[in-house]
């Protein structure tokens, strides 16, 4: 029963269901499982996303609460249907919590979808108490965080915050099959992104629950870690075209191989941050060159950049920096690269009362904490244009996500989850903000 109580120093407080958050973080961890690598592929608005996203609604449903699908996609869980508050609830502002269920490919089975189950458990707990708090619990499972079909990162959250008012263009994947279908298949519409917005002041504070993802929590010891500030990320989709040909009829001379000009951007990516150290990182994580055959000249190739520093000024002075760069490429190879900004996300502060509040639920249940940056960006950190955010990281075994051995201790995972009750709580009780 999810009533349990946990004694704490003799004071009583409410707990959360353990073996419960274990069970589904197993089931959940089935859905896109490869069994040859023991990764888990949950693309975006994939296939087997919408199987993760089914189960999601059908234990929130079987816990008698009520999932929601907005029109980017977004699963909001609330205890009850909405439009059924009481007239003085309805006005209450909502205490958010969640993460992403969609993967990266062959990633892990805890990256966004603890946070997301570990919200459901915290939601299903505080129902079941019938405690009456002054602001609503509701949880989110926010829609293609990763961006690893559609190459949208943030996008369910950065619809949440009204940012897809303008689309740079229609949203295809990056086989250039569009985002529509698969958006409508799971239970979106593309023409209605304008009514996912939250009102400004609807959301009293928004609580992320997520692994860390590196090594700082496990080399010191610390059980719990308290997010101060998230990496500013900017995430770009270049496509090059050139002109493709015969390999063995074509002279090196006069030609335009996309993908030799897309080598020297990869090469050019890595030396803003690894040699030039204009931001902390800078990653080409995916490239695909047409017609990507042996025998043929790449006549086009379509990459993506993800540049990051958690100082906005950093950022910006890389993503220019990688702009002049590619007219060089440009001139040198004879191609053409067209630059798409997927998105802008700038870096965000923990809000300080949230840090504390989380600080706090960590000392009553004796767990060591520390405070820490995030160089992983989150839902949070779009989430944080609407509410005060606070992020909870618990150990990432090795330091190590987005590979199929990312993993956590069950204690520190239950550990997470308690803390984000008694956050939770606190918030929702109103003596945090
Ligand atoms: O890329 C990230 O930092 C996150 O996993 N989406
Ligand atoms: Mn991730
Ligand atoms: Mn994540």
């Amino acid at each position: 029963m999810s009533d349990q109580v946990l004694e704490r120093g003799g004071q009583r407080t409410l707990d959360i269901d353990p073996g419960r958050l274990l069970r589904r973080i197993a089931e959940l961890a089935r859905i896109g499982a490869d069994p040859a690598t023991g990764g888990i592929t949950r693309e975006g608005f994939s296939a087997a996303d919408r199987a993760g996203r089914a189960y999601l609604m059908d234990q929130a449903r079987t816990a008698g609460l009520t999932p929601a699908v907005d029109a980017a996609g977004n699963i909001v869980i609330r205890a009850r249907p909405p439009g059924s508050d009481t007239p003085d609830s309805a006005e209450r502002q909502v205490l958010m919590m969640g993460s992403h269920l969609d993967t990266v490919v062959n990633g892990g089975r805890l990256d966004g979808a603890y946070g997301v189950l570990a919200a459901l458990e915290v939601l299903q707990t505080l129902t079941d108490s019938g405690r009456d708090t002054a602001c609503e619990p509701v949880a989110v499972a926010f829609a293609n965080e990763e961006g690893a079909l559609f190459p949208q990162p943030f996008w369910g959250s950065m619809a949440v915050a009204g940012r897809l008012a303008a689309l740079p263009r229609e949203p295809a994947d990056h086989h250039q099959r569009p985002l529509r279908e698969a958006l409508r298949l799971a239970g979106g519409d593309l023409d209605a992104l304008g009514s996912v917005c939250w009102p400004a002041g609807s959301i009293a504070a928004y609580l992320e629950l997520h692994i860390e993802q590196g090594p700082v929590l496990e080399r010191s010891g610390s059980r719990i870690g308290v997010v101060e500030a998230i990496t500013g990320r900017t995430v770009l989709t270049l496509d090059i075209r050139g002109s493709a040909g015969h390999c063995g009829t074509s002279p090196m001379t006069g030609r335009h191989d996309a993908l030799t000009a897309a080598a020297r951007v990869v090469l050019a990516t890595e030396h803003l941050a690894a040699e030039r150290r204009l931001c902390r990182v800078a990653t080409v994580g995916r490239l695909d060159a047409h017609p990507n055959t042996p025998n043929t000249i790449a006549g086009a190739v379509r990459l993506t950049v993800d540049l990051r520093d958690t100082d906005i000024w950093r950022l910006t002075g890389a993503e220019q920096a990688l702009r002049r760069m590619l007219r060089t490429v440009e001139t040198a190879t004879g191609t053409r690269i067209e630059v798409t900004a997927e998105t802008r996300s700038d870096p965000v502060r923990a809000d300080l009362r949230l840090r504390a509040a989380v600080a706090h639920a960590a000392d009553a249940l004796d767990l060591t904490h520390e405070a820490l940056p995030s160089g992983a960006g989150h839902d949070a950190q779009v989430v944080a244009d609407l509410a005060p955010i606070g992020m909870i990281f618990v150990p990432s075994l090795g330091g190590i996500s987005h590979v199929p051995e990312e993993d956590s201790r069950p204690e520190d995972l239950v550990a997470g989850a308690r803390v984000l009750l008694r956050t939770a709580l606190d918030v929702a009780d109103g003596t945090v903000l």
